[in-house]
C-alpha cells in the first residue's frame, strides 16, 4: 500500500483552524492569478501521489538501481560503490554518474555553476526518465542531479560564480512545477529565479545565498540583494566567496529564492559540499574513522513522479487537507499547501538504491535534503554510531538504535557492517508526517529507504577501524578543532546574556489556508510580544556583533519545526515542556489570522540536549508544546534569515529577517 496522503488531515491536530471556525472567522476570499514566474500548469503534474503505474513499476524495481557516491572521487569501485569525478558518463537513460568538484589547494579555486534543465535516470524504470533540473560547470558536458560534491580544505577559500540557464531557444523555461501565484514573488517576469544559499557556511551576508539575491536566466532581472558586491562582472550571474574557515563539516547548497524555494529544490537544486580539516585527516590516518572508499554521501529526498516520469507537487485545491478551505479554493489554479510529502523515496537522486559494501565499518554522511518529510531510520542489526552533527565532530560516538533527522539537518554516522557479511540490511523510516502528535505513519514506499547488502570481499590491504571503540575515542583532538564545551556550562560562564523568544506558531492567510509562522513572545514586555509575524514584517532581532545570546523557541504548533538559522553555528542547550493559554488570534498587520502567546507559561522539567546532539548545529528541532534554547554567537554583521526548514513552510511563511548590528 502506498501512503494514503488524501486522508491524512486530522480536524483536531490544527489548532487554529478549528478555533477560527468555531469562531465564525470568515475562511475564503477571492483568489486571483498574477503575472509572475510562469509555473508548470498540465494539472497532471500537481498530483498529491504517485501516478499508480509509476509507482507500482518503481516499486517493483526497489533495490536494483546502484547506489551513487556523491563524496566519490575517481572511477573506482573499491567497497562496492562506483562513482566519478569532474568527467562523466552516461547510461542508456542519459543519466550522469555524480562527481565531485575538488579544487586544487593554492590555486585559484574557481568553479562556474550553472543551472539547467536536463533528464535523469531517478526511477530506474524503462522507458520513464525525469526532467530534472541540476548544477553543470564548465568542465562537465551535463548537469547531475543531485549537483556535484565540493570537498574543500578548511582555510582554502573558493569562488563560486552561480548561474542560472534555465533557458531554452525559445527563451525562459517555465517551471517544472505548479507555482502558485498568491505566494510567488511578483517581481521576475523573465523566468524563473534562483538563489543559491550555501547552507552551513559562514558567509559575508552577500556571499550567503539570500532569498533577495535572485537572478532570473541570463540575468535578465535580480533580486534587491545582488549588488555590487555579489553581481559577477565575468558573466551573467552572482559571484560568492567561500572562506571555508569552518572545520570539518558536511554544508550543502541549494535554492533559496523567495517564496519558491520549496520548488527549485523540489525541481533539484541541491548538492553537498564537504569541508575537510587536520583533525578529521589525523582521524582517518590512524585508523579511527572510515576513510574513501568507505566514506559515503547520503542525500534522502521524497518525491511523487507522473506518468511519464517527470516529478509532480501537491498543488491542486481538491487536495487541499481542510476540506473546508478546499470547496473555497478555485480549482484551476495550483495552490501552497501545509505540507509536500513523496511516496517515493530517493537516496542520492536514485529511488531506493542498493548498497553493495566489505564487512567493515562505512562512514556515512546524511543530508535529508526534503521537503517536509523527517526520517526515523532503523538499520536492522546493524551497529550504528552518530559521530557529528550538522557543523563538525562529538567529543566521542554515541551508539544509536535509530536515529530521527529533520529537513536540513546532517548527521555523522559510522555504520559498522564488521559482523554482517553475508547479510542483506533495508534501511527503513517509521517517523510519522506530518511530524508531531497527530502525523500519520508512513506505509508502502516510504517506510523503505535503501538496501545494503554485504556481499563484497574484504579487502584486506585496506586498514579497518573498530567501530566499537568510537564512544571512548576523542575525536576531537587539535588546537583548531577543541572538545566540545557543554552548552549549560558554557551558559552558565556567561555574565547576563541577552535573551530572545520567539514562538512557533499557525495562522491562516487571507484564502482560510494553514500559515506557520515565526513570532515574538515576552512574558511581561507587551511591545515585545508581538505575536507571529510574515516574512515581509522588519526585523525584530537585532543582536550586535560577537555577543552570545540564548534564543528561546517556543513551539506553539502541532508539529515539530527545523528551525535553521543562516551564518551562525550554535549548540542545543535544552528543551523543556510548557503549558500555556490557548493562543490568542491576532489580525497582523497585511490581514493575515495570527496567534500570541499571552499569560505566564508553566515550565516542566528542562531535558538537555542528548549526547548526540552535542556538537555545532545549524537546524535545531523544535517540537510542540516545547521551549527549545540554543546558545548561538554572531561572528558577522548584516541581514541574514531564520527559518523553517521544512520547505513548504518557510516559502508560506515561516522565515524572518534578522539584523547582525
Ligand atoms: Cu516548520
Amino acid at each position: 500500500m502506498k501512503n494514503s496522503k488524501t486522508t491524512r488531515f486530522n480536524p483536531s491536530r490544527r489548532r487554529l483552524v478549528q478555533g477560527l471556525a468555531a469562531a465564525g472567522v470568515p475562511m475564503a476570499a477571492p483568489m486571483k492569478a498574477l503575472a509572475a514566474i510562469t509555473g508548470n500548469n498540465n494539472v497532471a503534474s500537481w498530483a498529491i501521489n504517485s501516478d499508480p503505474t509509476t509507482y507500482a513499476q518503481a516499486f517493483g524495481v526497489r533495490f536494483m538501481n546502484a547506489f551513487v557516491n556523491p563524496l566519490g572521487a575517481g572511477t573506482s569501485t573499491v567497497g562496492g560503490v562506483g562513482s566519478l569525478a569532474l568527467t562523466e558518463t552516461s547510461t542508456t537513460f542519459g543519466t550522469v554518474v555524480n562527481g565531485v568538484y575538488k579544487p586544487d589547494v593554492g590555486t585559484t579555486n574557481q568553479f562556474t555553476l550553472l543551472a539547467q534543465q536536463t533528464q535523469a535516470n531517478v526511477l530506474g524504470v524503462f522507458g520513464k526518465s525525469t526532467t530534472v533540473w541540476g548544477y553543470k560547470n564548465f568542465e562537465t558536458v551535463r548537469p547531475t542531479f543531485p549537483g556535484r560534491t565540493f570537498e574543500v580544505q578548511r582555510g582554502a577559500a573558493i569562488t563560486a560564480k552561480w548561474r542560472n540557464s534555465l533557458a531554452g531557444s525559445a527563451g525562459p523555461l517555465p517551471h517544472l512545477l505548479p507555482v502558485d501565484q498568491t505566494t510567488a514573488i511578483q517581481t521576475p517576469t523573465s523566468g524563473v529565479p534562483i538563489a543559491t544559499h550555501h547552507h552551513g557556511s559562514d558567509s559575508a551576508v552577500e556571499f550567503d545565498g539570500l532569498p533577495d539575491q535572485w537572478t532570473t536566466p541570463l540575468r535578465v532581472q535580480v533580486g534587491p540583494g545582488v549588488t555590487a558586491a555579489n553581481l559577477d562582472p565575468t558573466g551573467p550571474g552572482v559571484r560568492y566567496q567561500y572562506t571555508n574557515a569552518q572545520e570539518a563539516s558536511l554544508h550543502w547548497y541549494h535554492d533559496h529564492a523567495e517564496s519558491i524555494t520549496r520548488l527549485n529544490v523540489t525541481a533539484g537544486l541541491a548538492g553537498l559540499y564537504v569541508v575537510r580539516d587536520p583533525n578529521e585527516a589525523a582521524l582517518m590516518a590512524a585508523n579511527i574513522i572510515p576513510k574513501a572508499p568507505y566514506e559515503l554521501g547520503m542525500v534522502i529526498q521524497d518525491r511523487t513522479f507522473d506518468a511519464v516520469g517527470n516529478f509532480t507537487y501537491s498543488a491542486n485545491p481538491a487536495d487541499y487537507p481542510d476540506p473546508a478551505v478546499a470547496a473555497t479554493l478555485p480549482a484551476n489554479l495550483p495552490t501552497a499547501m501545509p505540507e509536500n510529502f513523496g511516496d517515493i523515496i530517493l537516496v542520492n537522486g536514485k529511488a531506493w538504491p542498493n548498497l553493495r559494501t566489505e564487512p567493515r565499518p562505512y562512514r556515512v554522511r546524511m543530508l535529508n535534503g526534503s521537503d517536509s518529510r523527517f526520517y526515523t531510520l532503523s538499520f536492522g542489526t546493524t551497529p550504528v554510531y552518530q559521530i557529528g552533527t550538522d557543523l563538525g565532530l562529538l567529543n566521542k560516538g554515541v551508539a544509536m538504535s535509530s536515529i530521527t533527522i529533520a529537513p536540513g539537518e546532517r548527521m555523522d554516522l559510522v555504520l559498522d557492517f564488521t559482523a554482517m557479511a553475508g547479510k542483506t540490511v533495508v534501511v527503513t523510516n517509521s517517523a510519522v508526517a506530518p511530524f508531531g502528535p497527530g502525523g500519520t505513519p508512513p506505509t508502502g514506499g516510504a517506510t523503505l529507504v535503501m538496501q545494503v547488502q554485504v556481499n563484497l570481499p574484504r579487502n584486506t590491504a585496506n586498514p579497518m577501524p573498530v567501530a566499537s571503540l568510537l564512544p571512548t575515542t576523542n575525536l576531537r583532538r587539535t588546537t583548531t578543532t577543541p572538545a566540545m564545551v557543554p552548552a549549560a556550562t558554557r551558559l552558565a560562564g556567561l555574565v547576563n546574556p541577552t535573551v530572545r523568544r520567539l514562538i512557533l506558531g499557525e495562522g491562516t492567510d487571507q484564502y482560510g489556508r494553514i500559515l506557520p509562522m515565526l513570532g515574538t513572545y515576552h512574558p511581561t514586555n507587551a511591545a515585545l510580544n508581538r505575536g507571529t509575524l510574515s516574512f515581509n514584517d522588519p526585523p525584530t532581532e537585532t543582536p550586535p556583533l560577537n555577543a552570545t545570546e540564548v534564543w528561546e523557541i517556543y513551539n506553539i504548533s502541532a508539529d515539530v519545526h527545523p528551525l535553521h538559522m543562516h551564518l551562525v553555528q550554535f549548540q542545543v542547550i535544552d528543551r523543556t515542556p510548557i503549558t500555556y493559554n490557548p493562543p490568542t488570534t491576532t489580525t497582523m498587520a497585511n490581514g493575515w489570522q495570527g496567534v500570541k502567546l499571552e499569560g505566564p507559561v508553566t515550565k516542566g522539567v528542562a531535558e538537555p540536549a542528548p549526547a548526540h546532539e552535542g556538537g555545532w548545529k545549524d537546524t535545531v528541532q523544535c517540537p510542540p508544546d516545547y521551549v527549545t534554547r540554543i546558545l548561538v554567537k554572531f561572528t558577522r554583521r548584516g541581514k541574514y534569515v531564520y527559518h523553517c526548514h521544512i520547505l513548504s513552510h518557510e516559502d508560506h511563511d515561516m522565515m524572518r529577517w534578522y539584523q547582525v548590528v
